[in-house]
């Protein structure tokens, strides 16, 4: 029996109701494949920030990086501003372990309706790769003649050729290995972002190079969004910057059906510190609390995070009981036009791992 030490950290909204069902579905899928999982619960995020003023602890990195990974689930509230919460929370995780590799697969399964007319199952099999630690989320600027009239603020991203370089790269490998259309679309802004994104642009032709069995593709972020819905069954592997992998992840995530099933993995490639997985919708405070929030995009994180950690056979047996449940068209939450709990939801993957 392996036991891996998990890092939890359901945090806020609907994060304290998917978290829960995903626990009980890697349980049940350890219990099948010889895993044990030793849970360490942390109680970060907006309770915990209104009691103590900070989101999470100042040795929380510390706390966490003996981890072999950390099972993340949504992050914000009403009452706080969201930068607060995602500088807080989030990104110092992100950055702290160097997880560059933000990796977001957007793939519309059989039982799934599109809201694009005419694509069908499999039709749309694509991932979005997001810069995740610089570019425009780097937090460097500042406010000048701050609260006044005359207010001035000044944020600046930071592209290095390092960050652009490893996390191409990180793109092309993933193309390579993925039983795809061996293919990476580029996304910037270089005509008007003229240093930074150039600079990316370059990287991009460098590193292809290195991968001349992979078709390249380069466009402007209004054109990817354009294409993303005109052409999904095109993309492949998509490598964009911070904040336009984020955007384009949402857009991904609702042309293969809905957000809620929209699955991410912050990845350190290198191993040096544990990666994070979390689904990507946020908390939902308009749904948090009533127990129908969806978790399937969670337990699909959970099935990256497994395929991380090596196990390979326990990863694609809770993706296919996720898959499962969806093609039966039964145990759905309403993102999805369903009527069902996520309780049902969470019986349902249970009964098809
Ligand atoms: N699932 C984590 C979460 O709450 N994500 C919402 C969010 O605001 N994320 C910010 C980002 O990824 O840039």
């Amino acid at each position: 029996m392996k036991t891996f030490q998990i890092a939890v950290l359901a945090g806020d909204g609907i994060g304290q109701e998917v978290i829960p069902a995903t626990l009980e579905v890697l349980q049940e899928c350890g219990r099948k494949h010889a895993l044990s999982f030793e849970w360490t619960y942390y109680d970060w995020g907006a309770e915990y920030y209104f009691k103590y003023g900070h989101m999470m602890p100042p040795n929380a990195l510390e706390l966490l990086s003996s981890a072999d990974a950390i099972l993340l689930g949504a992050v914000g509230h009403v009452d706080i501003p969201d930068n607060i919460t995602l500088n807080g929370m989030l990104l110092p995780i992100r950055r702290g372990f160097d997880q560059f590799a933000n990796v977001r697969p957007a793939v519309l399964f059989e039982g799934v309706d599109s809201p694009l007319v005419g694509r069908h199952a499999g039709d749309i099999d694509m991932v979005v790769v997001r810069e995740n630690t610089e570019g425009e989320y780097a937090q460097i600027g500042g406010f000048l003649y701050h609260h006044q009239p005359d207010e001035v603020a000044v944020q600046t991203s930071v592209f290095t050729r390092r960050g652009c370089e490893r996390v191409i790269r990180h793109a092309f490998e993933l193309a390579r290995k993925r039983n795809g259309k061996k293919k990476v679309a580029s996304i910037t802004k270089s005509n008007a972002q003229g240093y930074s994104m150039v600079l990316w642009d370059r990287t991009f032709q460098v590193v292809a190079h290195e991968f001349p069995d992979i078709e390249t593709e380069s466009l402007l972020v209004d054109a990817a969004a354009m294409n993303f819905v005109r052409r999904p069954q095109s993309f492949d592997v998509v490598v964009g910057s911070n904040l336009f992998g984020d955007i384009l992840s949402d857009l991904s995530a609702i042309v293969t059906g809905s957000i809620g099933l929209a699955a991410s993995a912050n990845l350190d490639p290198t191993r040096r510190f544990p990666s994070m997985f979390e689904p990507v919708h946020g908390t939902a405070p308009d749904i948090a609390g009533k127990g129908i929030s969806n978790p399937l995009a969670t337990m699909f994180s959970a099935a990256m995070m497994l395929d991380h950690l090596g196990e390979a056979a326990a990863a694609a047996s809770l993706e296919g009981a996720v898959k499962q449940v969806l093609s039966k068209r039964e145990a759905r939450t309403a993102d999805l036009g369903g009527q069902s709990t996520t309780r049902q939801v969470t019986d349902a993957v249970l009964s098809c791992i």
